[in-house]
C-alpha cells in the first residue's frame, strides 16, 4: 500500500497529482503544518525535517516531492509519467525537473521565506524584488524549452510537468505574471488536468494525522 503525507496547499499536491494521473490507489495521511503535526515524533522518523510530502510505499520511505513524482512513474510505467531510463527523453526529463527546483522554485521559496516563513528578526525585504526579477528569467528559459510544445518533454504529458505546473500555480499566488504567450496557455493546459482537481478534492478531504 503507498501512503502519502501531505498537507493542502504544499507540494505535497504534485505528489498527489501524479497518484491520480497512475490510476493508483492510495492512502493519504494529513500532516496540519500550522498545527505543529510535521514536528510530531512519528512523523519525524519518517521526515527528518519536519516536511511534506513524504511517501511510504510498503516500507521504503521516500522524500523530496520530484524524487517521489519519479518514483511513482516509474513504478507505474503504463501512466507513462517517466520516459524510459536511459532514453534522451529521460535525459530531457531530469533536466527539466532539476530546472524546475533549482531555478524555477527557488525564488518563489525566497519570497515565501522573506515574506513570512522565516523568523521576523531573518527576513530582507529588499531581496523580494531581486526574487521577482530571478523568476521572470527562469520563466523565459522555461518558455523557450517549451517553443510550440504542449508539455515540456515533445508532446507527452510527464510528472515533469506536474512539478513544473505545481510551480507555475505557486507564482500565481504571488500575482507574478507570466509573459510569454506559450506558457500561460501551458500553465492553463496544466490547471485543466482532471487529475489536478481530484488530487486537490482529495487533499482537502482527508483529516488530520490522529493523535
Ligand atoms: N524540497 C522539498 C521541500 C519540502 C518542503 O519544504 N515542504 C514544505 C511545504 S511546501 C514544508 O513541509 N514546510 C514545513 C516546514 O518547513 O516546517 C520537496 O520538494 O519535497
Amino acid at each position: 500500500m503507498l501512503t502519502v503525507y501531505g498537507c493542502p496547499n504544499t507540494r505535497s499536491t504534485r505528489v498527489v497529482w501524479a497518484l491520480e494521473e497512475a490510476g493508483a490507489d492510495y492512502e493519504y495521511v494529513r500532516i496540519d503544518l500550522r498545527a505543529g503535526a510535521g514536528w510530531k515524533p512519528e512523523y519525524l522518523a519518517l521526515n527528518s525535517g519536519g516536511k511534506v510530502p513524504t511517501l511510504v510505499d510498503n516500507g521504503f520511505v521516500l522524500t523530496e516531492s520530484a524524487a517521489i513524482c519519479t518514483y511513482i512513474g516509474d513504478r507505474f510505467p503504463e501512466s507513462k509519467l517517466t520516459p524510459p531510463v536511459g532514453s534522451r527523453e529521460r535525459a530531457s526529463y531530469n533536466r527539466w525537473c532539476y530546472f524546475a527546483l533549482s531555478e524555477l522554485e527557488q525564488p518563489l521559496w525566497t519570497i515565501a521565506k522573506h515574506q513570512f516563513a522565516l523568523p521576523k528578526q531573518r527576513r530582507v525585504p529588499a531581496v523580494l524584488d531581486t526574487a521577482r526579477w530571478e523568476f521572470a528569467v527562469a520563466a523565459t528559459i522555461l518558455a523557450d524549452g517549451l517553443g510550440s510544445h504542449d508539455f515540456i518533454i515533445d508532446q507527452s504529458f510527464s510528472a515533469a510537468d506536474i512539478v513544473i505546473g505545481h510551480t507555475l500555480a505557486w507564482a500565481r499566488v504571488y500575482e507574478l505574471p507570466l509573459e510569454r504567450d506559450n506558457l500561460r496557455a501551458y500553465d492553463a493546459r496544466l490547471r485543466e488536468r482532471p487529475a489536478l482537481a481530484r488530487a486537490k478534492q482529495r487533499e482537502r478531504a482527508e483529516t488530520n494525522l490522529k493523535d
